[in-house]
Formats: structure tokens, C-alpha cells, sequence
């Protein structure tokens, strides 16, 4: 640990052993309700010539001096860890992930825990967050998760007002074939309309999917933004200045992926009222090349539905064949916007030239001519 001086700078490191097999998840929260932040580690999940268990506590003397470890036992490994105070009694309680499902402990005060409640999630968890989703202030919970093969999906537990959490409600996902090995999730309000969206990092997918709350805490696809390949992390943070929030995300370089990159889609926070919808009628499909073109690495499509719908979006070269497929899945109704970055499905770039995005829906087709530098 290094503390800040308060002069813009950290003084020297001082080490406190934990106790865990390498570090897995770290967080911070006041466990004991003193108002000082204590220290929280999962053992790191390579660790797999023994099953491990806890969740590692060093509490905060209040000094950032810090007592000896201890442990939360469950009955499997924790992957990620998320404090809130679900049952509103003003302390922080926690939730983690485990490979079978979600499981919460409420803290009593002293820096103990209840027994841990288990909530089942039929798909694998890899991703955690606690947010109010409902717009009630009590914390809801989300996680992205692993469904068969690599399809990722996204389970909400719906907190009650009283801190019990409802059976979670599973969305199936509308395009990326796969969140491991990372499934970051972000709750924040990408449409200005108060309330939280869902935004979920996909590795396979080498995207960013937003799911639009429909302030019932229902969900729905709005727009994919492609960021690149091997993506392993973002944000949601105002990256340009203009008050709203953009998403920044780490990425790879093929074919190695070791040229690391950090990428910004800006403006993706969006006032309803500002979005810019030319032509857009009831019942039909008009689709926009909207972002640059011609271009190089990204440029982005929109349209709008005026119902829940599947929705197919192909990229074409001029002998029709289908290069790229941008969106294939079910989307909720209103305007989209779909990013693409020039490359084929499999990854590789596509030589510059003329293209064709196709968009099919049940009422109609619509098409934009894109051109690649
Ligand atoms: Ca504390
Ligand atoms: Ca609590
Ligand atoms: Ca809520
Ligand atoms: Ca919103």
C-alpha cells in the first residue's frame, strides 16, 4: 500500500500479507461500519490444485494500518466480488460469483457476516456488478455469464426493497458469441433518461453491447459498438469533456495481440431528443451510414425499429457475397446504431473497395453503400 501524501504524490510501500494463493478479485468496503475502508481478496482462481473458498479480510484499524486476516467461508471459489447495502439497514453487505451461481452475506457491524444466501444462475458467472436498476434505490445485482459453448448472457436479481433478491431473469444474447475470457459489466445511463443501462464487454465479440433499461428494469439491445480485437477491459467515463460518458476500452492487435491499444467510442451518451434520425418512419427501415465513409478503421450504421424485432445486419462486396455480419439477433424498438471496423468475421481486414451493409427485418429490408480506404 502507498499512501498519498496530499502533495500529488505516494510515499513509501508498505506490505501486508494477506494469506490468499496469488490475488484474485480486490475490493474495498467498510465491513465493520467504523467509516474506514477495509481490504478484500479472492485467491486467484489458477489455484486449482485445491478448491479455495474465502473471501480474505484485512480490516482498516483506521489508521490504514491493518489487523490480521481473516475469512468469509462459502461453499465454492468466489470470482468477483460487489459491495452493497441490499437490505437497506446502512451497512454494506456482499455479493460474489461463483461458478454455480450468486451468493450474498449480509454484514452485521462488527466486521462478521451472515451465513451466505445462495442464488442459482443456470449459466456460468464471470462478470459482477450491484446497481440499482430499478430505480427504487434499493441495489440490484447483475452478472454476465457463460451459457453452453460460449454464448454470453446477461442474469438481473431484482432486489425487492427489503434486500431479498427475486429469481434471476436471464437475457439471452443478440450477438457476441462470447464473453469469456472476460465478461466486464457497467451499469450506467447511456440514453440520459435516469436510468441505469447495461453495458457488456465481450471478448469473443471483440465488442460492446448496451442494453437499454425500459425503466421496469427490462432490458433490450440498443447498439453494439465494435471496439477491436482481444478486448480485456473498459469504462464508462467522460473521456472528451463534454459532461457526457464514453467508453474506453483496452484492446489487442492481431495476430498477436500483444500491441496493446486503448481505444475511445465517444458520445455514446445520447439524448433522446438530439439523435439524429433522418427519414426514419412507423413500420419501415432506413438505414444510415452515419459515422465516417469513406473509412478506415470505424465507421458506424443506424436505424430504427418500431417493434421488437430479429434483425440480421450482413456486409456485402460487390458481387454480393456476404463478408461481415455486424448484428444477428433479436433488438428491442427504437433507433440503433451498429459499429463496424472494416474486417471480416474471422478478423481479417477486408481490402479497401466498395461494400453493401444489408439490413433485414420482419417488415423489410434497407441497405447503405459503404466504402472501405
Ligand atoms: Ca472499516
Ligand atoms: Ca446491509
Ligand atoms: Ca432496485
Ligand atoms: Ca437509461
Amino acid at each position: 500500500m502507498r499512501l498519498n501524501t496530499g502533495a500529488g504524490t505516494f510515499g513509501a510501500a508498505t506490505i501486508w500479507p494477506v494469506g490468499t494463493c496469488g490475488t484474485g478479485d480486490l475490493i474495498t468496503m467498510d465491513v465493520d461500519s467504523d467509516g474506514d475502508q477495509d481490504v478484500l481478496l479472492t485467491d486467484f482462481l489458477g489455484c486449482t490444485s485445491f478448491d479455495s473458498p474465502w473471501v480474505w479480510i484485512r480490516r482498516n484499524n483506521g489508521d490504514a494500518t491493518f489487523a490480521n486476516p481473516y475469512v468469509i467461508v462459502y461453499d465454492t471459489s468466489p470470482k468477483e466480488m460487489a459491495a452493497a447495502d441490499f437490505n437497506g439497514d446502512g451497512r454494506q453487505d456482499l455479493a460474489t460469483i461463483h461458478a454455480n451461481g450468486l451468493r450474498i452475506v449480509r454484514a452485521l457491524g462488527n466486521g462478521q457476516f451472515s451465513p451466505y444466501e445462495p442464488h442459482p444462475i443456470v449459466d456460468s458467472p464471470h462478470g459482477l456488478i450491484a446497481a440499482d436498476l430499478s430505480g427504487d434505490g434499493a441495489p440490484d445485482v447483475a452478472t454476465a455469464n457463460i451459457r453452453g459453448a460460449w454464448e454470453g448472457t446477461i442474469s438481473i436479481c431484482m432486489n425487492d426493497g427489503s434486500g431479498a433478491l427475486g429469481a434471476p431473469v436471464t437475457i439471452r444474447s443478440a450477438f457476441s458469441t462470447s464473453v469469456s475470457p472476460i465478461g466486464q459489466l457497467v451499469a450506467e445511463d447511456a440514453d440520459l433518461d435516469g436510468d441505469r443501462d447495461l453495458m457488456l464487454m465481450s471478448y469473443g465479440g471483440q465488442d460492446i453491447l448496451v442494453y437499454e433499461n425500459d425503466g421496469n428494469g427490462g432490458f433490450a439491445l440498443q447498439r453494439r459498438y465494435v471496439i477491436g480485437a482481444a478486448p480485456s477491459d473498459f469504462r464508462c467515463l467522460d473521456f472528451t469533456g463534454d459532461g457526457r460518458v464514453d467508453l474506453g476500452a483496452v484492446i489487442g492487435l492481431p495476430p498477436a495481440n500483444l500491441n496493446r491499444r486503448f481505444v475511445v467510442a465517444g458520445g455514446i451518451q445520447r439524448d433522446p431528443a438530439d439523435v439524429q434520425t433522418p427519414g426514419i418512419r412507423s413500420g419501415s427501415q432506413l438505414l444510415t451510414a452515419s459515422g465516417a465513409n469513406p473509412f478506415r478503421d470505424f465507421t458506424e450504421l443506424t436505424f430504427s425499429t418500431s417493434a421488437r424485432a430479429n434483425v440480421r445486419l450482413t456486409v456485402h462486396d460487390v458481387s454480393g457475397r456476404e463478408v461481415a455480419v455486424l448484428l444477428d439477433g433479436t433488438l428491442g424498438m427504437g433507433e440503433h446504431a451498429v459499429s463496424g471496423d472494416g474486417r471480416s468475421r474471422s478478423g481479417d481486414r477486408l481490402p479497401a473497395g466498395v461494400y453493401l451493409a444489408r439490413l433485414s427485418t420482419p417488415v423489410g429490408t434497407a441497405s447503405a453503400r459503404l466504402v472501405l480506404m
